[in-house]
């Protein structure tokens, strides 16, 4: 209690001190928020989904996972703000509200944990973007976690060099930490909607990446899309571009949401949170506040749409 009353969402925290706030969240809010251990990652660390559920038994239910980049800071810090609107938000707003009496939200704020412990150790590692699994045969470490998914795995925009910032790794799923996001997916079995958070450029994406080709929904995904990111600049005039990854960024094979597209969840996207570049990765922590205000009218505006098509 006195932990979450100090906490400060405006500023950029260890992995310590997000474990430690989560514990605090679910202690305040037992009978809403859960913690469910996912796994350990390469060097051990655990691995924590936040639950939101107010009942049932495998219930229809949104996945955001956020920090699977490790220099993306904005993007764990814009989970903590989530998970603590979500929690002060049921029983308050209509919207959190009815979404929670019929659906559940796994939140899994650092999807990649050593890498997100490795750029706060000292300022020379603060631009690492991999995991820290040691590669046999090479001095490098890591993979790229977002070209690891079995969907494309291999293909254009992804590495075979392990020394490369994209590399996909030795074989899809290579990564226990993106196996424990599928294991749990799987086991789960009911998700409607999978959400990846990352940093930076302004862009709300779909399905797909390893190619440029449409994916079959790509006509709904596009106006659920360009909805939500009109609700995010109706906040702060801040802009978002829409589309597909392959077309709005470029072509990334082994990526998250084409995983979860191709696995049968249609409604899949991708966040790339502020800025366009002038801080890019470094944004100034005044700037997470602002950052996650608006992203979660966009966040609702997905978790509505898919809540009354999910039936
Ligand atoms: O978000 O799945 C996505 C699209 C592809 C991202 C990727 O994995 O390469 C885009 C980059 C990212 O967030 O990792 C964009 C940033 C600015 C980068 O590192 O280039
Ligand atoms: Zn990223």
């Amino acid at each position: 209690e006195s932990r979450a009353k100090s906490f400060d969402f405006g500023a950029y925290h260890t992995l310590d001190e997000i474990y430690s706030w989560m514990d605090s969240l679910v202690a305040g809010h037992p009978r809403l928020v859960t913690k469910v251990p996912i796994g350990y990652s390469y060097e051990k660390r655990p691995m924590y989904a936040l639950k939101f559920s107010t009942g049932g038994s495998k219930r229809p239910a949104i996945w955001i996972d956020a920090g699977i980049h490790a220099r993306e800071w904005v993007s764990p810090a814009t989970a903590v703000w989530t998970a603590n609107k979500i929690a002060a938000d049921y029983g308050h707003d209509a919207s959190v509200t009815s979404l929670l009496d019929s659906m559940d939200i796994y939140l899994l704020i650092v999807t990649n944990p050593d890498g997100y412990v490795f750029t706060h150790t000292n300022f020379q590692n603060r631009m690492w973007r991999k995991t820290r699994s040691v590669i046999p045969g090479s001095t490098c470490r890591g993979v790229d976690p977002n070209r690891n998914w079995d969907a494309g795995f291999g293909g254009p925009g992804a590495s075979g060099d392990p020394c490369s910032e994209s590399y996909h790794g030795p074989r899809a799923e290579s990564e226990v930490e993106v196996r424990n996001v599928v294991e749990l997916i799987k086991s789960q079995g009911n998700f409607k909607s999978f959400i990846s958070i990352h940093s930076y450029s302004q862009l709300l994406m779909y399905p797909y990446g390893y190619k440029c080709a449409d994916a079959a929904d790509s006509v709904e995904l596009d106006s659920v899309a360009q909805s939500a990111a009109r609700a995010l600049s109706s906040v702060y005039g801040t802009s978002y571009r829409v589309g597909s990854i392959c077309k709005i960024i470029y072509q990334a094979s082994g990526g998250s949401i084409d995983w979860s597209y191709n696995y049968g969840i249609k409604y899949s996207f991708a966040f790339e949170l502020r800025d366009t570049g002038r801080y890019g990765f470094l944004l100034p922590a005044n700037q997470i506040v602002p950052t996650a205000t608006e992203t979660w009218q966009a966040l609702k505006h997905i978790m509505e749409y898919v809540r009354t098509h999910s039936f």
